[in-house]
């Protein structure tokens, strides 16, 4: 049909196929092939969609007009059930989860959802019948990858969602539409560059704008006495300066069910009365050009992780999404019940971090000055809709705000906190009548000059659960972060170890393994996870370890040709798949493995022919773009792969890439091809990872210290099965308190001394043999993360691990016993937890009669 128009077709200089994810392969036997569409009806509705939205004909089209009357036509097939699960949750006024999250990483949308209509082999057959020179994986490779989010937290709030839409929980999460999603990583002469990633740019087919939802937020000025009529001392927040919120809504399908959740992203406009007294003053042009001012505030994700980064504009994003939705769900509330007096009854909400606790102090203004109710009861609403995730154990994470920034934007609410202090002050100090330093220590204010808001402090007095990530994590919280308020509350902590969901992180991500799992066990896994325990039965069995092996090739050779089509690089597929992908942090020791695969080096020069196992050592990792060290790290990792790659002898055998702009789909493809998976943060220092399930899950052995939820997973998969190495917590606190001195290690390791001198004399930076030195004084001088320390620990796990790898069969059988142990980590698992233990939610289900019904009738099919 569009061959004629072919050679236009590919060189489309819109929206380039941006990824090497292309390529994909898959035939698909994931779905449940629901009613919802037959061949041709899908190729009418496609043509139909084509013709109406893009306003072209086929022979005009442009990929991306494809790509977009796809995801329009399965659009339409799920808004029938969304629609019904809103007018369901409005009909029974049921409890919902309120999840707010400043971060949400969704990864793309397509996939998803075909997955989730039950339509994916329909619509392949169907592209397929009408020739029109694209592949459903070439138009899939359209779609740019949302990447509202920075790391772990933002993903984690992606597979919580899809949980629990699967599992029929009333859900609502909120967030906000950044222009900006993360920046696009590019490398640059071994540099990381940061380009800035407009994913709006063609226009996002899956979001629909909701103006009639629009509501005001207000900013800045002062606060004002008065009394009202019933003799009350209240107060008025005057502002200065006001924007306006406008919601866009994406749909959240649960897979196997009529479900449909809703994620509602707050997108900043300027309000007609933003700059009023500006227009007063007749300076019209001054006045709309600074509507730039509001429409920044949602402009641009922050890309810190785990380094927040304490800026005005910052805290107005928190602010702005936190006061947008709580207005939102108090506007469904009042529509159903009248009053507040029982929002606490039909509301959960979620802080996801302290990154929406500001929503505390918020929640008690509405309550308080616009909805006259008195302190105490509003209080006790408050703290019983709100709950807090805690993420970090890094004290430089925590997130305070400048007491000064804090009145000067946001001034009652600065009051209402230091209402909030007084009570609870008093409250603690009833309880330990002669302990100032305790009252210091927990008070939500740190003191002194420059006065700061804890807002740890805030998110735990406002909210009657507060959870860890991971068993570790929790105890440490309670133990040291946050010691004096989980012995002042005990009850209020628990722990809710994070999961990941396998739809996205299975199913669409290694429709091979998925297949022979669903061929072996039955299909019931992709919903029940824990059903993978039956593969054990399998793991002696030489021909499912076969084709489990065989599987694990083809998607490492899958993953080798695109780094070849994309990179022009090519990498072995016989070697070890070693692989270490999460943003780059120095607690996260990307600089340890980088030791390491210097000191094999070394030993390889010496004995350039003993027979060694080859390694493909796989990164992947954004640097936030002003944490200098982070940047070396990456500058390092690519110079170290370029004198490998140039030295005569080392033949391939040892070869680094460094996967620029790691990402969701990048996961996607890198997850399945991997072999180990490298989980080495320093004990007590990663609250969960939640990489490191995803590994395990695709059969992955794992060599990882025992931190996080990597301690889980040892207990689930056996020790056996695992490779654990470095320091444990208590270690790492016993050394701290001897001493740590890292030119110890230096002076007495031989092998790691000599690493260090070639780092230091510009082996690897022979134009710049100073480059690398502040990594060099920051090993030998601080070590802040006892690289040093783990060093020999990891080297000789590590050689375990190879020698292991050389055992074929045992090797498979303990990668079919890591996928089948894995079945706590799924979040449908999370997502239960937190149901039971801290929402109080039930599933409700979603009645959905007929399917067919919707079925459009104005099909144009052009002949
Ligand atoms: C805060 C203020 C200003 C600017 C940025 C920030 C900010 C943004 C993102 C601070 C922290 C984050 C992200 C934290 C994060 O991703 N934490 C990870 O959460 C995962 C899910 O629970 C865990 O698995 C990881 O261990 C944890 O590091």
């Amino acid at each position: 049909m569009a061959t004629r128009y072919g050679k236009y077709l590919d060189e489309n200089p819109l929206r380039p196929a941006r990824d090497f994810y292309r390529t994909k392969r898959m035939k698909s036997q994931l779905e449940q092939e629901g009613p919802v569409f037959n061949v041709d009806l899908f190729c009418r509705v496609f043509l139909n969609k084509l013709l109406h939205r893009q306003v072209k004909l086929p022979s005009q089209a442009t990929p991306n007009d494809y790509y977009m009357a796809l995801s329009h036509a399965i659009r339409d097939r799920l808004v029938n059930r969304w629609m019904k699960s809103t007018e369901t949750y409005h009909e029974q006024d049921v409890r919902m989860v309120c999840y707010l999250s400043a971060e949400f990483l969704l990864g793309k949308q397509l996939n998803q959802n075909l997955l989730h209509a039950g339509c994916w082999n329909t619509v392949e057959e169907g592209l397929e019948k009408m020739q029109l020179g694209h592949s459903l994986y070439d138009l899939m490779a359209q779609e740019p990858d949302p990447g509202l989010g920075n790391g772990g937290l933002g993903r984690l709030a992606a597979c919580f969602l899809d949980s629990l839409a699967t599992l029929d929980i009333p859900a609502i999460g909120y967030g906000i539409r950044y222009e900006f999603g993360i920046f696009e990583q590019v490398i640059e002469d071994g540099w990381q560059v940061e380009r800035p990633d407009y994913w709006l740019q063609l226009g996002n087919p899956w979001e629909i704008h909701r103006p009639e939802y629009m509501v005001e937020v207000k900013l800045g000025g002062h606060t004002e006495f008065y009394i009202d009529d019933e003799g009350w001392q209240r107060v008025k927040w005057k502002a200065d300066r006001t924007v306006l919120g406008t919601p866009f809504d994406m749909l959240v399908p649960g897979y196997n069910t009529k479900t449909v959740a809703t994620l509602r992203l707050w997108s900043a406009r300027a309000s007609q009365d933003f700059n009023f007294h500006l227009f007063n003053e007749g300076d019209y042009t001054r006045a709309v050009a600074d509507k730039t001012y509001s429409e920044n505030i949602t402009k641009v994700l922050y890309p810190n992780d785990n380094t927040p980064q304490g800026q005005e504009l910052r805290l107005t994003q928190q602010y702005f999404f936190v006061a947008c939705s709580l207005q939102d769900m108090i506007r469904q509330h009042l529509i159903k019940n009248g009053d507040l007096s029982c929002f606490q009854e039909k509301v959960a909400i979620q802080l996801n971090d302290t990154h929406p606790s500001i929503g505390v102090a918020e929640l008690m203004r509405l309550l308080v000055d616009e909805h006259k109710m008195n302190w105490d009861k509003a209080w006790t609403i408050t703290c019983n809709s709100f709950s807090y995730t805690n993420h970090t154990l890094l004290p430089e994470a925590l997130e305070r705000w400048p007491v000064r920034l804090l009145s000067s934007l946001l001034p009652r609410h600065m009051e209402i906190i230091y209402e909030i202090n007084r009570r609870f002050l008093n409250e603690v100090r009833a309880h330990y009548p002669n302990d100032p330093a305790k009252l210091a220590r927990m008070s939500l204010i740190v003191e002194g000059d420059d006065k700061q808001v804890r807002m740890a402090h805030l998110a735990c007095v406002g909210s009657h659960a507060v959870n860890g990530v991971a068993a570790l994590h929790t105890e440490l919280v309670k133990s040291d972060l946050m010691h004096d308020f989980h012995e002042f509350w005990p009850d209020k902590f628990s722990n809710k170890t994070n999961g990941v969901t396998p739809r996205r992180w299975m199913l669409i991500s290694n429709p091979k393994l998925s297949h022979l799992i669903s061929a072996t066990i039955g299909k019931d896994w992709v919903t029940d996870l824990a059903q993978l325990q039956k593969l054990e039965a399998y793991a002696d069995n030489p021909e499912f370890r076969e084709k489990w092996w065989e599987i694990k090739q083809e998607n490492k050779q899958d993953l080798a040709e695109c780094i070849y089509h994309q990179f022009d690089l090519e990498v072995r597929p016989d070697a070890i798949f070693d692989v270490q992908v999460k943003r780059l942090h120095e607690y996260k020791r990307q600089l340890l493995k980088v030791l390491h695969i210097i000191a094999q080096y070394q030993q390889l020069k010496k004995n350039p022919d003993t027979d060694i196992q080859a390694q493909l050592f796989l990164f992947g990792a954004k640097a936030a773009p002003g944490y200098y060290i982070a940047k070396l790290i990456i500058k390092l990792i690519n110079s170290v792969a370029t004198v490998l790659d140039e030295d005569k002898d080392v033949r391939g055998r040892l070869k680094i890439v460094f996967l620029p702009n790691f990402n969701v789909s990048v996961g996607e493809q890198i997850y399945p091809a991997a072999e180990l998976s490298e989980q080495i943060s320093l004990a007590g220092k990663e609250a969960s990872g939640t990489g490191n399930m995803k590994f395990a899950l695709n059969g992955a052995l794992t060599i990882g210290t025992l931190d996080g939820a990597n301690i889980e997973i040892r207990d689930a998969v056996g020790k056996e099965n695992m490779f654990c190495c470095g320091l444990d917590v208590k270690e790492v606190k016993a050394l701290r308190t001897r001493g740590y001195h890292p030119r110890e290690y230096y002076n007495d390791n031989p092998e790691l001394r000599e690493v260090i001198n070639q780092i230091a004399c510009g082996v690897f930076s022979p134009d710049k043999p100073k480059l690398f030195q502040p990594i060099v004084d920051t090993l030998l001088n601080h070590d802040e993360y006892l690289l040093l320390a783990d060093y020999q620990s990891y080297a000789d796990c590590h050689a375990k691990m190879l020698e292991a790898y050389q055992d074929r069969d045992n090797w498979i059988k303990m990668s079919i016993l890591n996928t089948a142990r894995m079945g706590f980590f799924s979040s449908d698992r999370s997502i239960a937890e937190y149901c039971r233990d801290i929402w109080h939610v039930d599933p409700v289900e979603v009645e959905v009669p007929d399917e067919q019904i919707d079925i459009p009738i104005e099909v144009y099919c052009p002949s």
